[in-house]
């Protein structure tokens, strides 16, 4: 019994995950939004001029791991941004939403998180 609920605890708390930290603000982050279930921040490493980084407090690994329950949070996380990118201003240049899953996509930071890059021209294929 123990076993089991350390190992949900364990799955919804991830204590090595950086973005679980900057969640818990146990280390610092230019924090542009918040609410009790999604926090956005700029990302440390900016891609282009305007790079913030979406993300559930909630510890969940990537997309792969996303299930039935999540639909409702994932929807919340693209209403954020739209409401975030009308408020900085880029909605009417336009910007685009990158979420990189597992080793081949890119993924560096294993708690999942939607990129909003804007302010310059982006470019088609990606890298
Ligand atoms: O993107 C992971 C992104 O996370 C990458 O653009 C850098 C950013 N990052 C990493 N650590 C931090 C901190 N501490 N603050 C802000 N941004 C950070 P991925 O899609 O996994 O490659």
């Amino acid at each position: 019994m123990l076993t089991v609920e350390l190992y949900n605890l364990k799955e919804v708390l991830d204590l090595d995950c950086i973005f679980c930290k900057i969640a818990k603000k146990e280390i610092p982050a230019e924090i542009v939004y918040e609410d009790d279930k999604i926090i956005a921040f700029k990302d440390v490493n900016p891609a282009s001029p305007t790079h913030i980084l979406f993300i559930p407090k909630e510890h969940i690994e990537s997309v792969n791991f996303l299930n039935e329950e999540h639909k409702h949070l994932i929807g919340e996380i693209f209403l954020r941004i739209k409401e975030v990118a009308k408020e900085m201003n880029i909605d009417e240049d336009g910007y685009r939403i990158v979420n990189n899953c597992g080793e081949l996509g890119g993924q560096t930071v294993n708690h999942l998180h939607f990129h909003l890059l804007a302010g310059r021209q982006m470019q088609w294929p990606p890298g």
